[in-house]
């Protein structure tokens, strides 16, 4: 099977510390996926879908406690709290490693534990990392199948090699002759989702969903991978790869990082609402970013598969992911119809009179209660995606003309704007965010949470490093052959609250401008925030619902109010404390001097 004694070594050492009742060694292949899924509808773990409607397709509803990552259960372990900075959750990683080994203690008992040997990013590529997770989940042995590369092809390529260790239990070990629940999970207190940067391992216990226990998704190809990346000089970012091309035929690739709720998917699998122009996918949640051997920065998604929010997907607002499911997808937490098929809010047919909702309950449409939990996720096969681009495996990754960023926005930030140079592009990255709505935490409301490069939550070391690591990334491209950064914002509304934007596959007329802007194509007006479309240079054509006054108030520079945005940013770097690249604090200098404001006026509260 292998010889790598480092893996057999660690694989003896946590069977001996979690005595699982037996070990899998997940081979990758088809017929084990048939297998643990046909055991998982056997015991109640999975429902098989209709498979006249959706073949190959099954549904999972978790426990009502284990819904989405917990960024207030998730650790970063690293040997000072000043290595792991001001953003994160930082743990003595001897504290928390006695901590959770009493919990691992005996934690899989009656249960069986999978060894799932994977890759991240295209095996044979020099940029992909090798990943071991043991688990004794079966739903992250399938969930694993369709989002990495998996099983026996991984090990072969690992041969020796080192990996990231990543051991998961979801916490909840069976007594002799004790039944299963069907979404085994421990109580939050217990959860711990853990990053060892320093021993390349990842600790992850008691949750069963999504990042918290698929870990060579943000664990791995984020919180680890960016410190590793900070060493050898690339980056792993939360970005979206998408190749446009042209009437002509001409194509360019843009990377975009947007926080959750933003549109990432969808912007990846757009349809232009522009005649001739076309939208391709490489990636929708994650980025490897580094030098190619041509000097240009280039990107690899390291997945393999999308793990994409249900609710609002329709084949309106997404048609391509909507076709991507049509088969052969793992859906957790939808609603189930009585025809054997899913359901959500927000897919474009009327509530059925009838459903199972996502916590196995009946659910009318005078339930008042939503069917599909927000949350609700599909995971499938990147390959299955239609806008799949042809190329989104190539080893050396795509090479990339722009790279996007965006948050919510309903004030303030206009539709598009282009950086003036790497460095301010780096500082506009470094304040993006989104507005807090009522939604969320009441007393914040019209506040920004700023999420730099829409990393808060996955930066595995100290976010001041990490905007100076950005900083220093630029310094090694000649001129030229650095993608330049545009700051884009669907969300801006008007005076009565109305968004001024239409968004969706009408945000092909912003991609067209950038396109433009880095062939030299496209006229751009310099204003105290960057670079804005000159007027006429926005493709308007056939536009409905947009008038020349909203266009404006799009393109808007609001001198007042970027002055409060200026003190905004400026209060914010104070928060961030000591050690903000002196760059940036010239970037701020100068947008407060753009403005006319005075640099010594004191901070907003
Ligand atoms: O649960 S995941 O972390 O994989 C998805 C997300 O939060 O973006
Ligand atoms: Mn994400």
């Amino acid at each position: 099977m292998t010889s790598n004694t480092d893996l057999l070594n660690w694989i003896d050492e946590i069977t001996r510390l979690c005595t699982p009742d037996s070990v899998h060694w997940c081979d990758g292949s088809e017929e084990e996926y048939q297998l643990l899924l046909d055991r998982m509808v056997a015991s109640g773990a999975a429902v098989r879908l209709n498979q006249q409607l959706r073949p190959g397709c099954y549904l999972f509803r978790s426990h009502p406690s284990d819904v989405a990552r917990v960024e207030d259960r998730t650790f970063i372990a690293s040997p000072t709290r000043e290595e792991a900075g001001p953003t994160n959750n930082w743990r003595d990683p001897e504290e928390l490693r006695a901590t959770m080994l009493a919990l691992y203690r005996g934690c899989m008992k009656g249960r069986k534990m999978y060894v799932i040997p994977f890759v991240m990013g295209p095996i044979g590529s020099e940029f992909s990392l090798f990943g071991v997770e043991l688990t004794d989940s079966p739903y992250v042995a399938v969930n694993m199948r369709l989002m990495t590369r998996m099983g026996t092809k991984a090990l072969d390529a690992l041969g020796d090699g080192d990996f990231v260790r990543c051991l998961h239990s979801v916490g909840a070990p069976l007594d002799q002759g004790q039944a299963d629940v069907s979404w085994p999970c421990a109580p939050m207190e217990h959860k711990y989702i853990a990053h060892f940067p320093q021993d390349n391992a990842i600790w992850s216990y008691g949750s069963g969903y999504g990042g918290n226990a698929l870990l060579g998704k943000k664990c791995l190809a984020l919180r680890i991978a960016s410190v590793q990346a900070r060493k050898e000089g690339w980056l792993a970012e939360h970005m979206l790869i998408l190749g446009l091309t042209d009437p002509k035929g001409r194509k360019a690739y843009f990377t975009a990082a947007f926080p959750s709720a933003c549109g990432k998917t969808n912007l990846a699998m757009l349809v232009p609402k522009l005649p001739g122009w076309k939208v391709e996918t490489l990636g929708d949640d994650i980025a490897w970013l580094r030098k190619g051997r041509d000097g240009r920065l280039r990107a690899v998604n390291p997945e393999s598969g999308f793990f994409g929010v249900a609710p609002g997907t329709s084949y309106k607002s997404n048609p391509n992911a909507m076709h991507s499911i049509e088969r052969d997808t793992l859906f957790t937490n939808v609603a189930l119809t009585d025809e054997g098929d899913v359901w959500w809010e927000g897919i474009g047919t009327p509530p059925p009179s009838h459903l199972i909702d996502w916590q196995g309950m009946d659910w009318t449409p005078e339930s008042g209660r939503n069917a599909a939990h927000p949350n609700a996720r599909f995971t499938v096969s990147a390959a299955r995606c239609p806008a799949i681009a042809p190329e989104w495996e190539d080893p050396e990754g795509a090479p990339v003309s722009a790279i996007l960023i965006g948050g919510r926005r309903p004030g303030v930030v206009p539709l598009v704007t282009e950086s003036l140079s790497w460095q301010h592009g780096v500082f506009m990255g470094s304040v993006m965010g989104s507005e807090i709505t009522a939604a969320a935490i009441s007393d914040a409301i019209g506040q920004v949470r700023r999420d730099p490069f829409a990393m808060l939550p996955f930066i595995g070391y100290n976010v001041k490093d990490y905007l100076r690591h950005w900083l220093e990334v630029g310094k090694a491209f000649l001129p030229g052959q650095l993608p330049r950064i545009f700051s884009v914002n669907w969300f801006r509304k008007d005076a009565g609250g109305r968004f001024l934007w239409p968004g969706y596959g009408e945000n092909a007329r912003v991609l067209k401008w950038i396109f433009q802007r880095m062939l030299g194509e496209a006229e751009a007006i310099e204003t105290p925030a960057g670079l804005l479309p000159a007027p006429g240079a926005l493709d308007l054509e056939g536009l409905e619902g947009v008038d020349e006054e909203q266009v404006s108030q799009l393109l808007k520079v609001d001198i007042p109010e970027w002055r409060a945005e200026a003190r905004s940013i400026r209060a914010y770097y104070d928060k961030l404390g000591e050690g903000m690249p002196s760059e940036l604090k010239d970037e701020l200098g100068a947008l407060e001097q753009r403005l006319g404001d005075p640099v010594d006026q004191p901070s907003a509260p």
